[in-house]
């Protein structure tokens, strides 16, 4: 049964951060430049250490502290492994369990039923109902989309639904199936996903390659949506500018390739699209997403296999493929991210937010000229493990955490 907070004192844990004296952007200037030292955040012994960086400030950039003090109000707790949070119009947040349930959470904290009308997840392993998007006609549609491992003849594989919400937001109607990913395979890992709408009207779909080593190299193959970005339109039907449309053998539905896990997809303020994506041990990337462009995956590859080996064929840099923005070596397990653009929070304002489940905590990279200047983590003093990170229309950013009693928390500028 889920507890609401019904009385939000009770609910409410406040957090202060320390103070510090340096500000981000005193370590961003220190990075972005004139040889001058800096202090970086990550000190913990790397997991895979001969790997080298292909330039300056790809991984351990300086330490950030922004010095912003803010509140947590816990807004809901008894939530079941949340994997998505998406912020309505209007203040209410729509949450996603990976067990297979929708619900909605008053802006107070009110827990509501079950959202009816949802297909069958497959939720073992990492798989279940994952994340959710609003059409970007929401107001006049109020069509949602969601992703989920969904149980198929032979096992399972990624699929991505819309309905349209009841009026008394009970139901899902007119629910049917945009995209199947392919092939159907039997196992419990790596289904990705997160969804995100561009500018351009289309949706955007992170796919995971599915974990076992005879299923990595289809993340090369484009005769498989496996370890691939995925654009479509919201119908479904495959947009005619799409890179691979009209290649033979092709899925055209495929917008770049090479991708291990990504679990974290955002348009920044400039409408470029960014993933962030689980590595192998020593190795969780930062990438800037370009149509047709091949991320590597698994040819190369920073990090080692998680049984501390080499990763068999991979190298840290091979001509042809992207190098990350940034990488994380000890890995941060990222899921979830959001560019800041509010007014609450003005230190925060372009800061790109990411989930770390491994961590438990929030991290915090500023950005500039297509590199990482900063990082800061925040959160850290909860031990949750951080699903999925989404700004309000409030300003507010808005966490869940995946947790078997996962919890909802708002933050808030320190009253
Ligand atoms: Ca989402
Ligand atoms: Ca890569």
């Amino acid at each position: 049964m889920v507890a609401a907070c019904t009385q939000l004192a009770a609910c409410n844990q406040v957090t202060e951060r320390p103070a510090n004296t340096a500000s981000a952007q005193t370590a961003a200037k220190n990075e972005q430049g004139k040889g001058a030292p800096c202090k970086p955040l990550e000190t913990r012994e790397p997991e895979a250490p001969e790997q080298k960086p292909a330039f300056p400030g790809q991984t351990r950039a300086c330490a950030a502290p922004s010095n912003v003090a803010f509140d947590v109000q816990v807004l809901a707790k008894g939530l079941e492994h949340p994997w998505a949070v998406e912020p309505l119009p209007g203040g209410d947040l729509l949450i996603a369990e990976r067990p297979g349930r929708m619900r909605i959470v008053s802006a107070k904290g009110e827990v509501g039923p079950p959202i009816s009308g949802l297909p069958a997840v497959d939720a073992r392993g990492q798989g279940g109902l994952l994340d959710v998007a609003l059409s970007p006609k929401f107001d006049s549609d109020r069509t949602i989309y969601w992703s989920y491992s969904e149980p198929r003849e032979g096992g399972n594989a990624t699929s991505v639904s819309s309905g349209v919400l009841s009026p008394d937001r009970r139901r899902l109607e007119n629910v049917r199936v945009i995209f199947r990913a392919q092939p159907t395979y039997d196992g419990t890992l790596h289904f990705g996903s997160r969804l995100a709408f561009g500018d351009d009207g289309m949706l955007y779909i992170t796919l995971g390659e599915r974990s076992d080593k005879h299923m990595r190299p289809q993340a090369q193959q484009l005769s498989s949506h496996m370890g691939k970005l995925i654009r479509i339109r919201p119908d479904g039907s495959v947009p005619p500018d799409n890179p691979f449309v009209g290649e033979a053998g092709a899925r055209p539905e495929i917008w770049t390739l090479g991708h291990r896990n990504v679990q974290s997809l955002a348009f920044d303020p400039q409408g470029r699209l960014w993933e962030v994506e689980h590595g192998t041990r020593g190795g969780d990337e930062l990438n800037l997403v370009e149509k047709k462009k091949n991320y590597g995956w698994p040819l190369q590859a920073y990090g080692r296999e998680y049984s501390g080996a080499p990763i068999r064929g991979a190298a840290t840099e091979r001509p042809g493929m992207e190098q990350p923005v940034y990488y994380w070596d000890p890995v941060i397990a990222p899921s979830g991210m959001q560019f800041y653009t509010g007014d609450a929070f003005p230190a925060w304002r372009n800061s790109l937010f990411i989930g770390s489940l491994k961590d438990e905590n929030l991290v915090r990279l500023t950005l500039e000229n297509n590199r990482v200047t900063g990082e800061e983590r925040l959160l850290s003093d909860r031990g949750q493990r951080v699903r999925d990170v989404r700004q309000g229309p409030d300003g507010a950013l808005y966490v869940v955490t995946d947790e078997s009693n996962g919890e909802l928390w708002k933050i808030t500028p320190r009253r």
